[in-house]
């Protein structure tokens, strides 16, 4: 079967649904995804390219950077600058904002992104990814300032992610439904697989670091409790599924059913994970399928952020398991 149906031809037939789309944020997307496959390329080969292993220095998280999360971030900041479209870059691996170069400064839109998410697994062949949020800033006509990332999720433009696993996928939205690409090595191409993504209503399986739970607040620990307990009414036990890749714990529970938490705990007060290009980025994509995102009480897409690298608590996936976590939080 011939393919017929890729990546950028879909961008382009979304953008022809807007009579006055300028094509920057084609441009946008297009750009991301040339990044998401050299990145790809990268993560498959890096065993015999001598790119694995650690830099030695440290990001702003405190994290050690290896070589790969940098080589990812660079592949993003080169090709979303050649765009010309954004107006400021906020990447995981960098302390500070990148700002548009000189004479590009009227970029429309701002971008933040985790250029590899969960490097922690990449020596050991588990799948690691991509995320992206874009945003409009909130005038045109000026250069764009950190004020611009200051707006909640439900303002996107556009989110999306990749996975580098078995597969490479591209899955994104721009508030039209949720599409699935798979990247066919042989052509270099992103074919549309799965065109308006549904999650269902609830799910079977629940991903959380169960070596934490000694650190938990009492309604993750009585969530978690209720997961494992055998009860007809509720459908329980559910099944633990735990990756640590948030894109692929994700990826797995927007598709077949199911919960991702890392909540707050007596460690992390704020939780691990971080809002502008993490929870942000894939709560959107939840809720484009149906599903749902909160930090406990609130939707994580009503939150305003506050500073570039703000961590949140997230639980996140189909929506009857995400309330009743919401239900035991408000209870408390
Ligand atoms: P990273 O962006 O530095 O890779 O960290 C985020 C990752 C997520 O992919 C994953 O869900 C989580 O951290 C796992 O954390 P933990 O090892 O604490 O369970
Ligand atoms: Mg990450």
């Amino acid at each position: 079967m011939i393919p017929t149906l890729n990546l950028t031809r879909f961008i382009r037939q979304q953008e022809r649904k807007h009579p006055h789309a300028s094509g920057e944020l084609t441009d946008l997307l297009n750009s991301i995804a040339f990044g998401v496959k050299i990145i790809s390329q990268l993560v498959a080969t890096a065993g015999f390219k001598g790119l694995q292993g650690y830099t030695g220095t440290t990001n702003v998280q405190g994290e050690s950077v290896q070589i790969l999360d940098q080589e990812s971030d660079r592949t993003l900041i080169e090709l979303l600058g050649s765009s010309g479209h954004f107006g400021m870059l906020v990447s995981e691996e960098r302390d500070t904002v990148v700002t548009a170069s000189e004479g590009r400064e009227s970029g429309k839109y701002v971008v933040a992104f985790d250029p590899l998410d969960g490097s922690s697994n990449l020596g050991s062949n588990i799948p690691v990814g991509t995320i992206f949020a874009i945003w409009k800033k909130r005038e045109q006509g000026r250069p764009a300032s950190v004020e611009d990332f200051m707006q909640p999720g439900r303002a996107l433009v556009a989110a999306g992610y990749a996975i580098y696993g078995a597969k490479t996928a591209f899955v994104y939205s721009v508030g039209a439904g949720v599409h699935g690409f798979t990247l066919d090595p042989s052509i270099g191409e992103f074919i549309l697989t799965e065109e308006k993504i549904q999650s269902p209503a609830r799910g079977r399986t629940y991903s959380i670091n169960e070596g934490n739970a000694g650190q938990w607040s009492p309604p993750i620990s009585e969530f978690v409790q209720a997961m494992k307990r055998e009860d007809k009414d509720l459908q329980t036990p559910y099944s633990a599924r735990y990756v640590g890749s948030l894109v692929a714990d994700f990826d797995r529970n927007l598709k077949s059913g199911g919960i991702f938490l890392y909540p707050a705990d007596k460690k992390n007060k704020s939780g691990k994970l971080r809002l502008l290009y993490e929870a942000i980025p894939l709560a959107f994509i939840a809720e484009q399928a149906g599903g749902a995102a909160t930090d406990g009480i609130r939707d994580i897409l009503d939150l305003i952020p506050e500073d570039i690298h703000q961590r949140s608590p997230l639980v996140i996936g189909t929506r009857h398991e995400v309330e009743w976590v919401r239900r035991l939080s408000k209870e408390r």
